[in-house]
């Protein structure tokens, strides 16, 4: 693989790698998108099982609405090959080794005409809880995403500010829920930024986006007529992280068994299947 994309990930906090899953992969990725989506759908609300969970929305224009699921490779074969696909650890391993664990495991959708999609600007880091679990988190953890329709500014694509992964943690006031805010210039004037400095990450299905957890970006509505899909895995060197699933020991893939503490405090309390706002 050329790694020219290293040196533009430690340049600007985020590269995209062109290319690294062809027609077939993304095909059966698509299948994959459609089968969870269409088990979320009958769902009335938010439900979690452990560290699964779908999440709904009611959106304006179109009512019952899924927009992400966490943790399908617990049930999902296709989604579970993608995230320990050699492909991958070829990525992330000049930066984080091949001791690797996973705390995101994530798809994303922003169907056509939905009136809210859009994600506000922020950096993962500030949803990393809790903190003494991520040791080094600057350069220990990649977060990375598989675009599987084309993406551009048109239906959502995401949006960065290059080098705002040196500024360390930023903050603004009462930011809410990120996946109900817009993209805001004022945000990231709190944040010292501009939106004239900021990147759409233009992606072809099959291309790899990675970046880390202190740069900042967001993503906007869909406003085009065919879905905006998008697969989420957060890797990080296992030997920072007290969370997480295995994923390469060695660099050789690792199964899930029971599941592991990730972001689901209540894992061993409540393990059972719920409705999240109804507890
Ligand atoms: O799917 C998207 O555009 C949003 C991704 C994102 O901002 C995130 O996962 O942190």
């Amino acid at each position: 693989m050329n790694q020219e994309y290293l040196e533009h990930y430690r340049r600007d906090g985020v590269a995209v790698i062109r290319n690294v899953f062809g027609d077939d992969d993304v095909s059966a990725l698509k299948s994959a998108f459609e089968a969870v989506q269409a088990e979320g759908m009958q769902l009335r609300a938010s439900y979690r099982h452990q560290n699964v969970l779908f999440r709904l929305s009611q959106d304006a224009n179109l009512g019952k609405t899924l927009r992400l699921v966490q943790w399908p490779s617990y049930f999902n074969d296709v989604l579970n090959r993608y995230r320990l696909d050699r492909r991958m650890l070829d990525i992330v391993e000049p930066l984080i080794g091949d001791d690797v664990k996973q705390i995101i495991n994530q798809m994303h959708w922003k169907p056509p005409g939905a009136a809210q999609s859009s994600f506000g600007y922020h950096q993962d880091i500030w949803f990393r809880r809790p903190r003494q679990a991520y040791r080094n988190p600057a350069t220990a953890f990649v977060q990375s995403g598989i675009a599987i329709d084309p993406q551009s500014a048109a239906n959502g694509a995401m949006t960065f500010c290059p080098g705002s992964h040196l500024l360390g943690e930023l903050s603004i006031d009462d930011h809410g829920r990120v996946m109900d805010r817009d993209m805001k210039a004022a945000d990231l004037a709190q944040f010292g930024l501009s939106e004239d400095a900021t990147i759409t990450l233009d992606m072809n299905p099959g291309d790899v986006a990675i970046w880390s957890l202190y740069t900042v970006h967001g993503s906007g509505i869909n406003r085009s007529t065919g879905d905006r899909r998008f697969y989420l895995n957060g890797y990080v060197s296992a030997t920072d992280c007290d969370r997480g699933e295995w994923t390469f020991r060695e660099g050789k893939p690792s199964t899930l068994g029971d599941p592991a503490l990730v972001h689901y405090d209540d894992l061993y309390r409540h393990p059972d299947p719920h409705y999240v706002d109804e507890r």
